[in-house]
């Protein structure tokens, strides 16, 4: 799928958006964008305490997001970003026609939503889990509803047992029994988070539980499909009680990590990345290739064979 890599042409885009402006300029302003929708970027004022801007675009910026930092100049008619400052990371996908969509940038810690209903897709966790490794962004799962299980200690989707083992973080939350909400934003304390997953696994609400003093969208399900309604139209960020930031954000169909071409697919793989040190070719894809350690590990039980499958689906299609 070569449309997921990134273009020439988006490659000149962001060079071009990285122009250099004097900060010293007294009429340029650091500001962090909070939302934007249709062309209209709100801006926070980095340099003052003023209220929250309305800002317009000038062209050739590229995509603006949330956690962008940027600077803006302000006149009596109207406010205007004129350059976007150097990002840390952006968190990119693919949608379904294609297109590259920026999710948000200068984040520390991707929150990757489940919940029991509607029910968790590990081929979308992993790709998320593959996102997080490549932007260099902490990763931390977490599985939303457990009031709606008969039994509360069960874990019907073995998250514990396939990632724990691999370092990464479970936490399971109910906003109905107010289960571990206070958990949770010890995890958020610091990090400027953004909180991803399919439509009415209750981002908005767990970002709801956490700033109360805030006023949320929060959606339904559908009685019939189960599915959320994608109440979240527009991403926002949002700063936190403890410190750190939240970036809530519309639910996804599915994620298709934007995957950089000059990183191989099993480098977001934490276990297969170590075993293949093991693997006789050092190019080795670890599909078919004789003395693979990863297939021996998978064959031995030491990868989890669903997480192995994911890998080989993701090989496949980025090829
Ligand atoms: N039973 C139960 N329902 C919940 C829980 N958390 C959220 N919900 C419900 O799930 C539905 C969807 O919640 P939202 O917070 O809007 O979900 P979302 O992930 O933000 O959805 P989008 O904005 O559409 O992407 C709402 O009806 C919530 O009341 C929970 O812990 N338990
Ligand atoms: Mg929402
Ligand atoms: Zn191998």
């Amino acid at each position: 799928m070569a449309g997921r890599k990134l273009s020439q042409q988006q490659k000149r885009r962001i060079q071009q958006s990285r122009a250099v402006v004097d900060v010293n300029d007294e009429h340029n302003h650091p500001g962090l964008v909070i939302s934007h929708r249709g062309g209209e970027v709100e801006v926070e004022a980095l340099d003052s305490t003023e209220p929250n801007l309305q800002c317009n675009l000038r062209a050739n910026l590229g995509s603006i997001v949330c956690g962008d930092r940027v600077i803006y100049q302000q006149t009596e008619q109207e406010a205007i970003i004129i350059a976007l400052q150097p990002r840390d990371n952006l968190l990119q996908r693919v949608d379904g026609f294609g297109q590259v969509k920026a999710v948000a940038a200068n984040v520390s810690q991707l929150i990757i939503c489940l919940s029991i209903e509607p029910q968790p897709n590990l081929f979308l966790l992993d790709q998320y889990l593959l996102s997080a490794e490549q932007q260099d962004v902490e990763a931390l799962i977490v599985l939303n509803k457990i009031d709606l299980l008969d039994d509360q200690d069960s874990d019907p989707f073995d998250l514990l047992r396939i990632y724990q083992p691999l370092g990464y973080q479970i936490l399971y939350t109910s906003i109905k029994q107010h289960y571990h909400i206070d958990q949770l934003q010890q995890h958020c304390r610091g990090h400027i988070n953004v909180i991803s997953g399919v439509s009415g696994v209750g981002k908005s609400s767990l970002t709801q539980a956490i700033l109360p003093a805030e006023d949320i969208r929060i959606g339904e399900i559908s009685e019939a499909s189960k599915e959320g309604r994608h109440t979240t139209r527009t991403s926002r960020l949002y700063h936190l009680p403890l410190g750190g930031d939240l970036i809530d954000t519309p639910g996804v169909r599915g994620f298709n990590p934007l995957v950089d071409p000059g990183l191989s697919i099993a480098a977001g793989f934490r276990e297969i990345s170590a075993a293949a040190q093991a693997c006789k070719f050092s190019n080795c894809k670890h599909v078919n290739e004789p003395k693979c350690a990863v297939i021996s590990a998978v064959e031995a039980g030491e990868i989890d064979p669903g997480r192995y499958q994911n890998y080989l689906k993701l090989l496949a299609e980025y090829r």
